[in-house]
């Protein structure tokens, strides 16, 4: 049997009586155990449970080709399952899910939403990492068109929603340090945090994800879908862009790898997660970032070539950008 170690607890958490401390954003020796709850009983499951529920009664949902072949993978451990889900709608190019259950000691969710191209409504994005001592959480309606340097789409999408990041910007605070790149695929509402595991935490987080997603249901229902051809190819040229960099960047990939081995988790990134990555454009990952291309040709290894990190919120609450990094 291979025994599986967890990238993170491994890497950032650097003792076992160790706490996060979202304040400073450094592990804390938890020296008095009281008022420490383990968190293990937190499971995603009522996430996408609520999720798909909600959705039904919004349209049609039909299952996903995908289904047939991703539906459940036990990890190379033994212990931790993995279970998928995927849809289709008519707004909708796919649904899916992603849990993996490791029991007390890993929960990760990742739940997307990508629209029908015809349609510029933003990516649902729900990715959280929970071991037993923390939670990385990524919370957002991730914007299809970039909100930085396009007022018009940040608007017409975010403009009438920052009620909703301010409702949660005290309860769930800024995660710390986020880097620029990834900064760029985020909007004005994202949720950014990480936090001591906790059942208060985790209901917390189940409320805003409700909100979140019954937000992103609203924005479905009202979608209009787009008439000239040159905006539909706009529109998913961003949703390509977005699931190139996703598929090659994402921080899950090597947690993915240990459970799942490299070339399962491979297709599971390219066919599942990020499917159409392969399909709907032909451009590359350098095509778009060419800042990642080595000497040699390939791909630089490195998560950020920007250097520049988001130590707090950037964007204020009329989702303007300030920069205070
Ligand atoms: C860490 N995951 C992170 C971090 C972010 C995200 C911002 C903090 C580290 C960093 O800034 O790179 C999530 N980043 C995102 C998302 C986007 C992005 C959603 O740019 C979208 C554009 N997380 C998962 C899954 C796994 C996972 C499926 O969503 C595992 C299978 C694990 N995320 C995970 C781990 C870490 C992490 C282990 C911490 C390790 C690390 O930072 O390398």
């Amino acid at each position: 049997m291979v025994l599986l170690r967890f990238p993170l607890p491994e890497k950032l958490n650097p003792c076992s009586r160790c706490q996060y401390n979202n304040r400073t954003n450094k592990f804390i020796e938890n020296k008095i155990k009281l008022g420490t709850q383990i968190v293990s009983a937190l499971s995603y499951q009522k996430f996408v449970d609520f999720a798909v529920d909600e959705t039904k009664h919004r349209t049609h949902l039909i299952p996903s080709p995908l289904q047939e072949k991703f539906s459940h993978i036990q990890a190379v451990d033994g212990k931790a399952k993995i279970d998928f889900l995927s849809f289709e709608a008519s707004k909708i190019r796919l649904l899916r899910s992603m849990h993996i259950d490791g029991g007390d000691s890993l929960q990760v969710l990742d739940f997307g939403i990508f629209p029908n191209v015809a349609f510029d409504m933003p990516i649902f994005c729900a990715n959280f990492f929970t071991s037993s001592s923390m939670s990385i959480i990524v919370l957002d309606l991730n914007p299809l068109h970039d909100v930085i340097s396009n007022r018009e789409y940040k608007e017409k999408y975010y403009k009438s929603l920052m009620p909703l990041s301010i409702k949660y910007a005290e309860l769930l605070p800024w995660g710390g340090k986020l880097t620029g790149e990834s900064l760029r695929f985020f909007s004005p509402i994202v949720i950014w945090t990480r936090f001591t595991s906790s059942q208060h935490k985790g209901d917390i987080l189940f409320d805003a994800f409700n909100d979140y997603y019954k937000t992103w249901l609203d924005l479905m229902e009202h979608a209009v879908q787009e008439q000239s051809p040159a905006q539909v190819m706009l529109n998913s040229e961003a949703q390509h862009k977005y699931l190139t960099w996703r598929a090659e960047k994402d921080p899950g990939h090597s947690l993915l790898k240990k459970l799942v081995g490299e070339a399962k988790a491979r297709d599971v990134l390219r066919s599942f997660l990020f499917n159409g990555v392969d399909e709907l454009s032909r451009k590359t990952f350098l095509d778009y970032f060419p800042e990642y291309k080595l000497e040699d040709g390939s791909i630089n290894d490195k998560r950020s070539m920007m250097g520049k990190s988001f130590e707090n919120r950037p964007w204020d609450s009329k989702g303007e950008l300030v920069d205070n990094c």
